[in-house]
């Protein structure tokens, strides 16, 4: 059996679960934030039969898009007037970010 730990966008979010559901996999889903752009993403923890990972992937693969998400760029440390200033950066995210871990022990008591 797998851990696997998908972190996705939040528009994906939903979706995903949807298809989670009707797929009979279970998911675990927390409200997670990304330390590079601090807002908001889903992270879902999946207890997977090994048979089942690959079909688990694809799934989160089909549903998470790559979308282009705009930040505001750090205040430079430089001390002159516009160099002061923040201004916004295109950041490229991508469908989903993924961990599959080995699991020693599943129990349910
Ligand atoms: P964030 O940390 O908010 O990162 C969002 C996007 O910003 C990243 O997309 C990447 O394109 C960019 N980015 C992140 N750190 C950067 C840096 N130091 N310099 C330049 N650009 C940077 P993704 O790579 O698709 O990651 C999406 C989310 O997945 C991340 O949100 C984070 O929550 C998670 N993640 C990605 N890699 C991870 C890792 N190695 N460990 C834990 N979480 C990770």
């Amino acid at each position: 059996m797998k851990l696997i730990v998908a972190i996705v966008q939040n528009q994906d979010s939903k979706r995903l679960a949807d298809e989670f559901v009707e797929n009979g996999i279970r998911a675990t889903k927390l409200s997670s934030t990304g330390g590079f752009l601090r807002s908001g993403n889903t992270t879902f923890l999946l207890g997977v039969e090994d048979r089942k990972v690959d079909e688990v992937l694809e799934l989160i693969k089909e549903n998470c898009s790559t979308r282009s998400q705009t930040m505001m760029s750090p205040p430079s440390y430089d001390f002159t007037l516009e160099s002061d200033l923040t201004y916004p950066v295109d950041v490229e995210v991508g469908g989903a970010t993924l961990f599959v871990l080995p699991i020693d022990q599943f129990l349910q008591f």
